[in-house]
């Protein structure tokens, strides 16, 4: 059955187009450097917010309107998988990604929990030997259930800690079974509310002991995916254990654990935590650990995780940037994890919410690309730092010099000369290149 019969399959027309069902600028054939637009952006649509969301918020109730709704438990779970691989087919994206409880209910028991996932699993794998679709990565929700009001495998109550590995040796499982590029971890309520109950110490002990049992059985079963820390400062938790990509590198340090993990990271949490998107990807690049990218943004007049659908061409252009730089995204991709505006309650607008974003990042990628093609960053920055390539710069990064010939040299200085940072001439030519490159 189609559920979206309307929608026929999204072709790119061009920036001209005025077919709302069309791509201006992501055209997936198209070559940039060799590789393939598709390749280069590898974009996933998020099961959670376009199939199981329904546009409720803490004030009100659902407004999507679905042919699935009418539904129920493994039916509607059933009914979900086809609309979406008609969704993926006619979007043309490459990717998905879930969390277990957006494709099938949850049982009265985990036993039975596990046997709806099964029923699943089987028929995406049976679509997926007919479509070209892939699983960017699945997780396991230890977020929703009440039983994780005090986290998951950070929880005080050992009982909790062990389902939530039951839940994830399932997932790793799913992930072998459907071939999944990644694994994610994000720690919704691995985190704490007040200090006055929490044992920090042993909270974050276990949570490393739980990435390394996962690690371990992920080994037994031959999974050999990147596992991804998804880092959020907050938000359900008060304080979240993975708060941004340095916090989450030095736990990963600490713990002896950045052999087999890297970060996911998102646009949103990036400036939940203080930061900028690209901030968080370069902080990723420059330690290897940029694995993927969950591509929503965020609202500056709100201060809460609106997972908007990412739009805003400047903020995109700076994060393509960081991919390009890190030499794309290896397994990872570009996964909307954006939900369409209460408001925009239609099938419709699931389309035209895609399109939105696949455009925005195509503009992006292209920008980006002939940002670095013409050096114009680069040279700027090159030249900055030009005092670190000869004389007593040269000595400080090849660390042939010390405190007393540093002071030495100072003290012969006569005058200290700085050059301007050139910022406001660098956004201009941001812009020049934005409007340019369309
Ligand atoms: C929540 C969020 C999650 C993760 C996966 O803010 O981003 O959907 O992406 O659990
Ligand atoms: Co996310």
């Amino acid at each position: 059955m189609a559920y979206f019969e309307s929608v026929n399959k999204i072709q790119y027309e061009g920036p001209k187009s005025t077919n709302p069902f069309a791509f201006k600028y992501y055209n997936p054939e198209e070559k940039i450097n060799g590789k393939t637009m598709e390749e280069l952006l590898r974009f996933s649509v998020a099961y959670w917010h376009t199939f199981t969301a329904n546009g409720s918020d803490p004030f009100g109730v659902g407004t999507a309107i679905r042919p699935w709704d009418h539904l129920k438990g493994l039916d509607l779970a059933k009914a979900r998988v086809e609309a979406s691989f008609e969704l993926f087919e006619k979007l043309d994206v490459p990717f998905f990604a879930f969390h277990d409880v957006d494709i099938a209910p949850e049982g009265s028991t985990l036993k039975e929990t596990n046997k709806n996932l099964d029923v699943i699993v089987a028929m995406i794998k049976d679509y997926m030997k007919t479509s070209k679709v892939k699983l960017l990565w699945n997780t396991a929700n230890m977020f929703t259930n009440p039983r994780y009001t005090h986290g998951a495998a950070t929880s005080p109550n050992a009982d909790v800690f062990a389902y939530s590995a039951a839940k994830v040796k399932k997932g790793l499982e799913v992930a072998k079974e459907l071939g999944a590029e990644n694994y994610v971890f994000w720690g919704g309520r691995e985190g704490y509310e007040t200090l006055l109950n929490t044992d920090m110490k042993l909270e974050m002990d276990n949570l490393a002991r739980f990435f390394h049992m996962a690690v371990n059985y992920a080994k037994e079963i031959g999974l050999n995916v990147p596992f991804l820390i998804e880092p959020k400062p907050k938000e359900p938790t008060k304080h979240q254990y993975d708060f941004d990509v340095a916090t989450g590198l030095a736990f990963l340090q600490k713990y002896d654990l950045t052999d087999y993990f890297k970060f996911n990271i998102e646009a949103n949490h990036a400036t939940l935590a203080g930061h900028t998107f690209e901030h968080e990807l370069r902080t990723a690049r420059i330690n290897g650990m940029l694995g993927s990218v969950d591509a929503n943004q965020g609202d500056t007049l709100l201060g809460w995780d609106t997972d908007e659908f990412p739009t805003d061409l400047y903020t995109n252009t700076l994060a393509m940037y960081e991919i390009l730089k890190n030499g794309g995204l290896g397994k990872g991709g570009l996964n909307f994890d954006a939900k369409v505006r209460r408001g925009s309650f239609d099938t419709d607008d699931l389309f035209h919410a895609h399109i939105a974003g696949m455009d925005a990042f195509a503009v992006g990628l292209k920008v980006a690309n002939k940002l670095i093609e013409d050096k114009v960053l680069d040279g700027f920055v090159e030249e900055r730092y030009s005092s670190y390539t000869k004389g007593i710069g040269l000595d400080i990064v090849e660390g042939k010099t010390n405190f007393r010939e540093l002071e030495a040299y100072a003290l012969g200085l006569t005058e200290i000369k700085n050059t301007s940072g050139r910022t406001e001439r660098l956004k201009a030519l941001i812009n020049q290149y934005l409007l340019e490159t369309l």
